[in-house]
């Protein structure tokens, strides 16, 4: 057992905002084995979403598992918790003998038997083919995951890849496992192999370790090193699958210990879970490890980082004061690096710069409570601070504040972009709770309200909906997004169209934006 030392990944009352903290699970005794798998669990956002948005129907008891992770979910998201309510659910009786982490796993997903559990679940059909006249069967079955056996010795190096690749290859039965064929009337040379019907959304793959010893009458671990693969493809027919969590073991079979690595979806960094503990660390521990037992991949989700996105972004940040413009930088950027102000008061003086891995954002004041000639100096200094010129504009608002006359604005600066820019703009709707309060769906909020589905129509439909102080990080989201937004024909808005429409400006002195400008100024 851990000593209960740091609770969380992160202090508390760290200044960085935008780290995700992680909370520890407490260990009963010997309960790590149950803590590493619960955590994988929860790591698993598809699972985690359905497990905390499951309705609970009357009184299902006490009993009733799938409650049981309801509740643990939900405090863990807030501090570190306690597993009781899942030990006795799940009829474990002795809290100090340690178990198997696998075992649990799949217990764990068959108890709950609803549709949470679909995440990790494929199908697999096991065929049998007559050599003779080629006649096949198939048996289908869902599965949760693959069970690897290891073909090297203790102090060998398994190599996984190759193992998941033996593991579907056809082989021929030895005579006396012959099947009979209906067709030939008699027992024929066997060939038998395994195939996926249905790809599972979480691939887990399980290390045979510990096998039986029939002359010592007991269980022997293979501790073979091995790389632990960062992804997997089996072949042209196989979605790619990234690693996102490990559930590693230390020492023997009776004893030992279990902890799990963990890459965060909100952040994409890696957490080491240890009971009480979490603490960060790196996927180098991976690497030529005798420790990993069960793995688990995400189906094609490439985690995305200001490093790995495709193409550059340089995005610039337009928006009312206080609408969480510096915030919503900052969570593209995945770091604290604009200051961000309160409810009642904006920090932002001037435009800044920040370039993070591909990633250049542009933070601005609100440019629309400036006069006319500190807006085009604003503006040519925006252009300059990424250069060649921003490749996007996100135009942040909070979603209830999003008044008429912002929505004026909101067009007049539209126009003012040459015609095909429009295709570079996003609307980012903050506080998003507001729209939990109201009940809505951010599609219902938008077509009740004709003049917002203009707005939104005239940015080809691109928007998000974020809220920025709810402990979730949006920086995958909010990537995944941009990158969608950012092709590869995804032409920069160069420095001389943008320019230009600064020029324009200076030409046109009474134009709307103006006489709107100036109603704002004098609010
Ligand atoms: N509840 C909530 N608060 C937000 C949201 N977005 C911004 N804020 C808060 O609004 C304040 C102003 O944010 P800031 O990023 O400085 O706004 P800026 O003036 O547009 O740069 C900060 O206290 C933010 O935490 C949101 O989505 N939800
Ligand atoms: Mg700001
Ligand atoms: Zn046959």
């Amino acid at each position: 057992m851990k000593n209960p030392g740091t609770l969380t990944a992160e202090k508390r009352d760290s200044p960085n905002r935008n780290e995700v903290q992680y909370n520890g699970l407490k260990n009963q005794g010997a309960t790590c084995y149950l803590n590493a798998v619960l955590q994988c669990l929860f790591m698993t956002p598809k699972f985690r979403e359905a497990v905390v948005s499951h309705k609970v129907l009357g009184d299902c008891g006490q009993e009733n598992l799938l409650l049981q992770l309801k509740k643990l979910f939900e405090q863990l998201s807030d501090k570190a918790a306690s597993t009781e309510g899942i030990t006795k659910s799940l009829g474990v009786r002795n809290v100090f003998e340690q178990q198997d982490a696998v075992e649990y796993y799949r217990k764990i997903l068959k108890a709950m038997g609803t549709h949470a559990s679909k995440v990790f679940e494929g199908k697999m059909s096991n065929i049998t083919k007559c050599c003779k006249c080629s006649e096949e069967t198939k048996e289908t079955n869902t599965f949760i995951s693959i069970l690897l056996s290891i073909d090297v010795g203790n102090d060998e190096k398994y190599d996984v890849k190759n193992g998941l690749k033996t593991f579907f290859e056809h082989s021929k039965l030895e005579e006396d496992d012959w099947m009979y064929c209906d067709k030939c009337d008699q027992k024929t040379e066997t060939e038998t192999w395994s195939a996926i019907d249905e790809y599972p959304t979480v691939l887990t793959l399980h290390l045979k370790r510990f096998d039986f010893d029939y002359m010592q009458m007991s269980y022997k671990k293979n501790e073979c090193c091995l790389d632990v693969p960062p992804s997997l493809h089996n072949g042209d027919k196989w979605p790619k699958y990234d690693l996102y969590a490990v559930i590693n073991h230390k020492g023997g079979y009776t004893g030992g210990h279990y902890d799990a690595i963990i890459r965060s979806y909100e952040n994409g960094k890696w957490y080491c879970f240890d009971d009480y503990t979490v603490r960060k660390t790196s996927e180098a521990s991976l690497k030529n490890s005798h420790l990993p037992y069960m793995l688990m991949y995400r189906k094609g989700t490439a985690v995305l980082s200001p490093d790995s996105v495709l193409h550059p972004m340089r995005i610039l940040l337009i928006g009312p004061s206080r609408a969480g413009k510096s915030a919503v930088g900052n969570i593209i950027l995945g770091g604290n690096y604009f200051t961000c102000g309160s409810e009642s008061e904006t920090v932002t003086k001037k435009s800044m710069a920040k370039t993070v891995g591909k990633i250049t954002v542009v933070d601005t004041p609100n440019l629309f409570s400036l006069d006319e000639q500190s807006w085009s100096h604003e503006m040519e200094k925006c252009i300059e601070l990424c250069d060649p010129g921003p490749n996007v504009i996100l135009w942040v608002t909070p979603i209830c504040k999003f008044s008429e006359q912002q929505q004026g604005l909101f067009h007049a600066f539209r126009k003012r972009l040459y015609s095909g820019m429009t295709k570079h703009m996003m609307i980012i709707f903050t506080n998003g709770r507001e729209l939990k309060k109201l009940g809505q769906t951010i599609d219902t909020f938008i077509s009740k309200r004709s003049k917002l589905c203009k707005v939104v129509g005239s940015c080809q439909k691109r928007y998000h909906v974020i809220d920025i102080p709810n402990g979730h990080n949006y920086t995958l989201e909010l990537l995944e997004n941009l990158s969608k937004m950012v092709t590869s024909e995804f032409t920069a808005i160069s420095k001389r169209q943008f320019k230009h429409c600064v020029r324009r400006k200076h030409l046109k002195k009474k134009t709307k934006i103006l006489k709107t400008l100036k109603m704002l100024k004098s609010d």
